[in-house]
C-alpha cells in the first residue's frame, strides 16, 4: 500500500510555516520507500509553486562523508531550491524565520547549458558550467532534531532552508575543483575545514549524479538554475547574532550574519 504522497506533503508544508516540527512519516509509514519520498517532495514542490514561488534550481545533500557521518544517512539525496529559499550577498538570515537553523559550505554551479539524459559525466558538467561559486546553505528540518531516515528526508526537501550563492563568478576552467580549500567560520572560529573532494569525490561528479538521477523520471537540468554541489564539511547550528563564513579558495567567501 502507498502513502498519501499528497496529505504528506501538506503535513510537512504546514510544518515549515508554523515553524512546528513534526514526527519522522516513517514512524506512521514504516514501510515507506525512498522512492515514494521523492513523490512527497515533488507534491511539496507543487504546494510551493502554487503559492507563487520560482523553481530556480536544484541541491545535492548527503554526499560528503562528514554529512553522512553527521545524519547517520549513508546515501545522497537530491532536492529542490526555489527563489523563497534564495538569500542575496548582504542578506541578514532572521533567527525566527527558521526553526533549527544549521549552515554548511558547499560549491554552486551556475548551469550555462542545458544538462539532461542518463549518460551525463563530470566532464559534461563542467563544460555546461557558466560559472562556480561560494556557496552557504542554511539547513532547517521539519523534524525534531532533525532525527529521520532516508524516505523522511527526502520528502522534507533534504531539510532545504535558506541558501546564499556569493563570491564573483568564476569559470570552472584551469583549476581542480577537487583542490578548492574549505574553511568554515562562526564568529571568526574555525570550526570545519575540509576540499572540493569530499563531494562524492568531485563537486562536478556530484551534479552529474544529480542529472542522471533527473533523467530517470524524464527531468533535467536548464540554462540559469543553480545547483548546490552537497555539503562539504559536517553543519554547524546558527542562531541570532551568529556569523557564519564559509572560504571556499579562489572561489571566494559567502558569508551570512543571522540577527
Ligand atoms: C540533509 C540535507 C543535506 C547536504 O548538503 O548534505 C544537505 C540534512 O543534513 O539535514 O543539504
Ligand atoms: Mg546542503
Amino acid at each position: 500500500m502507498s502513502v498519501p504522497a499528497g496529505d504528506l506533503a501538506k503535513r510537512l508544508f504546514e510544518a515549515e510555516r508554523s515553524r512546528t516540527p513534526i514526527e519522522p512519516l516513517t514512524t506512521e509509514f514504516p514501510g515507506m520507500t525512498v522512492e515514494e519520498g521523492y513523490r512527497i517532495q515533488d507534491a511539496l514542490l507543487g504546494l510551493r509553486l502554487d503559492g507563487g514561488e520560482t523553481l530556480v534550481g536544484a541541491k545535492l545533500g548527503l554526499t560528503s562523508r562528514a554529512k553522512q557521518q553527521e545524519m547517520g544517512v549513508a546515501e545522497p539525496v537530491h532536492a529542490w531550491l526555489t527563489d523563497a529559499m534564495a538569500l542575496e550577498p548582504g542578506e541578514h538570515l532572521p533567527a525566527g524565520s527558521l526553526v533549527q537553523p544549521r549552515a554548511e559550505p558547499e560549491i554552486a554551479f551556475l548551469i550555462g547549458e542545458e544538462l539532461r539524459g542518463p549518460g551525463v559525466l563530470a566532464a559534461h558538467v563542467l563544460a555546461a558550467t557558466a560559472a562556480v561559486m561560494p556557496a552557504l546553505e542554511i539547513l532547517d528540518s521539519r523534524y525534531r532534531e532533525y532525527g529521520f531516515a532516508l524516505p523522511d528526508v527526502v520528502a522534507d526537501n533534504a531539510s532545504s532552508g535558506r541558501f546564499l550563492v556569493a563570491g564573483a563568478p568564476v569559470r570552472p576552467e584551469g583549476f581542480d575543483l577537487r583542490l578548492v580549500g574549505c574553511v568554515l567560520e562562526r564568529n571568526g572560529e574555525v570550526v570545519a575545514t575540509a576540499a572540493g573532494a569530499a563531494s562524492l569525490g568531485h563537486p562536478a561528479a556530484a551534479v552529474a549524479w544529480l542529472v542522471r538521477r533527473l533523467a530517470a523520471r524524464g527531468e533535467g537540468l536548464r540554462a540559469g538554475q543553480v545547483v548546490l554541489s552537497g555539503g562539504l564539511t559536517a553543519t554547524v547550528p546558527v542562531e541570532a547574532g551568529d556569523v557564519v563564513t564559509a572560504r571556499l579558495g579562489r572561489l571566494g567567501t559567502a558569508e551570512v550574519a543571522c540577527r
